[in-house]
C-alpha cells in the first residue's frame, strides 16, 4: 500500500514510521509512505498557508490554495487513492473501517491545522474520519494513528495472522488480562487457571474476565452483547418447576 500524508508538519512522522513494527513494515516494503509539506505549495512569498476566517470568529483556517494544489498534484491521474481528511467531525475510525482502508492500494491523508480547513478542500476529499470526541491541534496524530491501525491488517505487517482476530472489538468484547513469566514476581502470582494447561477453562475464564471488563469500563459495548447461554449443569435435564 502506498499512503501519502500532507501536513505542514512533516517532521512529526518520522520517528512514528521508522521505528518497531511500522518501521519493519515500511522497510520490508509493504507500505510506502510520502510526506509532503503543505507549504511547499504555497504561492505566496512568505509560503503563509493559514489566515483570519470569513465572519469572524477565533483562530485560523487553513487556506484552500496551497492545500488545493498539493492534494491535486499529489492525487495526479490516480482515480483509485482514497483521500481521507482528519477532522473531529467525520466518521469514527473503527476496528472496520480500518479493515476496509487496509484494502485500498492508496490513502492519501490530509492533515489539518488550526481551527480546520476552508470548506471548498471537500471537493477533492473522498472520506472525513475522526479518531475520537477529542480535539487535538492538528491532524498528524490522527493520521499516525488511522495508519498504524489499518497497517495492522495488511497481510505480513504482524508476525502471526491470528492477531488482530483475537483481541478487543473484534467480538465486541474489550482484552482479557494477560500474563507472562514469571509465575510469582515478589508475591503477585499469576491466575491459577492459566498455569493449569486446561484449554477450555482457560477458554471460560479469559472470556468471564473480558466481560467483566466490558461491563466496567464500556457499558456502551457490553448492553449489545449477545445473552451468554445458559450455564450446562452436570445434570443435562433441566430442573422442574
Ligand atoms: N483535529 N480526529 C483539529 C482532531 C481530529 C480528531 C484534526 C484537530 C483537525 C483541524 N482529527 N484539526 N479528533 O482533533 O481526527
Amino acid at each position: 500500500m502506498r499512503i501519502d500524508i500532507l501536513t505542514l508538519f512533516p517532521d512529526m512522522f518520522k520517528g512514528v514510521l521508522d521505528a518497531s513494527i511500522l518501521g519493519r513494515a515500511v522497510r520490508n516494503g509493504l507500505i510506502e509512505i510520502h510526506t509532503h509539506d503543505i507549504r511547499d505549495w504555497a504561492d505566496n512569498k512568505h509560503r503563509k498557508a493559514d489566515d483570519e476566517p470569513f465572519g469572524g470568529g477565533a483562530g485560523l483556517v487553513m487556506m484552500i490554495q496551497p492545500l488545493f494544489d498539493c492534494l491535486s498534484e499529489v492525487t495526479g491521474e490516480d482515480k483509485g487513492a482514497k483521500r481521507i481528511l482528519l477532522t473531529p467531525r467525520g466518521k469514527p475510525l473503527t476496528t472496520e473501517r480500518a479493515r476496509s482502508f487496509s484494502k485500498e492500494e492508496r490513502l492519501i491523508l490530509v492533515c489539518g491545522h488550526y481551527e480546520g480547513v476552508d470548506e471548498r478542500i471537500m471537493e477533492l476529499i473522498d472520506e472525513e474520519i475522526s479518531i475520537g470526541d477529542y480535539v487535538l491541534t492538528g491532524g498528524e496524530l490522527p493520521a499516525m494513528v488511522l495508519i498504524d491501525s489499518v497497517a495492522r491488517f495488511i497481510p505480513g505487517v504482524l508476525g502471526c495472522d491470528s492477531s488482530t482476530e483475537e483481541e478487543s472489538f473484534a467480538d465486541g468484547l474489550l482484552e482479557y488480562p494477560q500474563y507472562t513469566r514469571p509465575a510469582d514476581f515478589r508475591g503477585r502470582t499469576v491466575p491459577e487457571v492459566l498455569l493449569s494447561g486446561h484449554a477450555a477453562n482457560i477458554r471460560i475464564w479469559r472470556h468471564e474476565m473480558a466481560r467483566i471488563k466490558t461491563k466496567e469500563n464500556r457499558p456502551d459495548l457490553f448492553a449489545l452483547l449477545p445473552p451468554e447461554p445458559e450455564k450446562k449443569r452436570k445434570n443435562s435435564r433441566k430442573k422442574q418447576d
